[in-house]
C-alpha cells in the first residue's frame, strides 16, 4: 500500500510465492525459540499457555451467528502473510519483527466527546462482554483476501460502556507509537502513529468487531495484539492494530492512509467491486492459502455483507465517498 509510481506492481505481488514459501520455512524453524509476552494474560483469561510456542488458548467463547461457512484460510497464512507497517512493509516482516513486542501491560485511553473520558485496562475491556468467535471474509485493498476465525466482541459494547455524548459523530482509533518495539516506525512510510476512523453508525453496527484473538487463541503480535479493529465490509486497512486510543469526535478523523494517498485510500474504504483503485481493479481477488493456481474470485459488494450494512450508505455517492 505504499504510494507507488504508475509502473509499480501491487505490493502483494512483489514477493513471489516461492520466496514467500521459503521465508515461511525459516519462520517456522525460528518459531520453536520464540519469546512472547502472551503468558502474562493467564491471570485474567480462562486460557492455557503453551510455553514452547508462546501460543495461548482462549477457552470460553460462543459461536456467532454472523460467521461465514467458507473454508478457513490456514493459520500459517493468517499469521505469516500480514500487513503491519510498524514492523516493516513486506508481508513476512510482521511475524518476524514483532517477536519481542510486548502486548502487556496495556491500557486504552478513551477520549473526546464521551462521558467515560478515562483509561481502561485490557483486563477490564475483557470484562465488558462475553467473547464470540466470528468467522469473517477479509479483503485487503491490494486485491487478496482471507477467511479468518476472529475472537472478540462487538465494538458497540465498548461504546455503550463509554457513553459518547451527542457531539460524537465519528470514532478515531490510534495504534501504538513506540519505535523501540516497532522498528518499522523508524522509517517514515506513514505519518505515525497509525490512525483510522469510522462514522458512529458504522462503529455501532454489530458486525464491527474488537478482536482479541483468532483461531481460538490470543491475538498473535503480528495480527494486532492485544486488541485490534475488524470491519469486514471494508478494506483491511480500516482494521487498526494494537489500539491505544479511542477518541470520539465531531469531525471526520484524518486517517494515516488518507494523509499518505488521498486519491487512493478514502475514509469509507467500503469494499466495492465497481469502484477501482486508481492503479488496479477491485472487481476480483486472490484468496490466500489456496495454492499457486487458485483462480481469482469475484469481489462482492460490501465484501458480501450488503444485507447487514448496505442501508448505512443509502443515498450516498459511493464513487465520491470511496
Ligand atoms: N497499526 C496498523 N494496523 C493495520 C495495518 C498497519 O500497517 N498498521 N495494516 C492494515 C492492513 S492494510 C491490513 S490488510 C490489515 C491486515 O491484518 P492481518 O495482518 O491481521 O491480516 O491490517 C490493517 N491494520
Ligand atoms: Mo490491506
Amino acid at each position: 500500500m505504499l504510494i507507488h509510481k504508475q509502473s509499480d506492481i501491487i505490493p502483494s505481488e512483489i514477493t513471489s510465492k516461492e520466496t514467500f514459501e521459503n521465508r515461511r520455512t525459516l519462520i517456522k524453524a525460528a518459531g520453536a525459540s520464540l519469546l512472547t509476552a502472551s503468558g502474562i494474560f493467564t491471570g485474567f483469561i480462562n486460557g492455557s499457555a503453551n510455553a514452547a510456542s508462546g501460543r495461548q488458548k482462549i477457552n470460553a467463547y460462543a459461536k456467532s451467528k454472523y460467521s461465514t461457512d467458507e473454508k478457513l484460510t490456514p493459520y500459517e497464512d493468517v499469521t505469516s502473510y500480514n500487513n503491519y507497517y510498524e514492523f516493516g512493509t513486506s508481508k513476512t516482516d510482521p511475524s518476524i519483527e514483532s517477536r519481542l513486542f510486548k502486548p502487556a501491560p496495556w491500557t486504552v485511553s478513551i477520549e473526546g466527546a464521551v462521558k467515560k473520558n478515562k483509561q481502561i485496562s485490557i483486563e477490564d475491556i475483557f470484562k465488558l462482554a462475553p467473547l464470540e468467535e466470528r468467522i469473517y471474509r477479509m479483503r485487503c485493498v491490494e486485491g487478496w483476501s482471507m477467511v479468518i476465525p476472529w475472537v472478540g466482541f462487538s465494538l458497540a459494547k465498548l461504546i455503550q460502556w463509554a457513553e459518547p455524548t451527542a457531539n460524537a459523530k465519528y470514532v478515531e482509533f490510534t495504534s501504538l507509537s513506540d519505535d523501540l518495539m516497532m522498528p518499522g516506525q523508524r522509517m517514515r512510510v506513514l505519518d505515525w502513529p497509525y490512525v483510522e476512523g469510522l462514522r458512529m453508525d458504522e462503529a455501532m453496527n454489530p458486525l464491527t468487531l474488537l478482536a482479541v484473538g483468532l483461531y481460538g487463541e490470543m491475538l498473535p503480535n503480528q495480527n494486532g495484539a492485544p486488541m485490534r479493529l475488524v470491519v469486514p465490509w471494508k478494506y483491511g486497512f480500516k482494521g487498526a492494530k494494537a489500539i491505544v486510543k479511542i477518541r470520539f469526535t465531531e469531525n471526520m478523523p484524518k486517517t494515516a492512509w488518507m494523509k499518505a494517498g488521498p486519491n487512493e485510500y478514502g475514509f469509507y474504504a467500503n469494499v466495492n467491486p465497481t469502484v477501482d483503485h486508481p492503479r488496479w481493479t477491485q472487481s476480483s481477488e486472490r484468496r490466500i492459502g489456496g495454492g499457486l493456481f487458485t483462480p481469482r474470485i469475484k469481489t462482492q459488494m460490501f465484501n458480501g455483507y450488503a444485507e447487514q450494512v448496505g442501508q448505512l450508505y443509502s443515498g450516498m455517492d459511493l464513487i465520491k465517498n470511496f
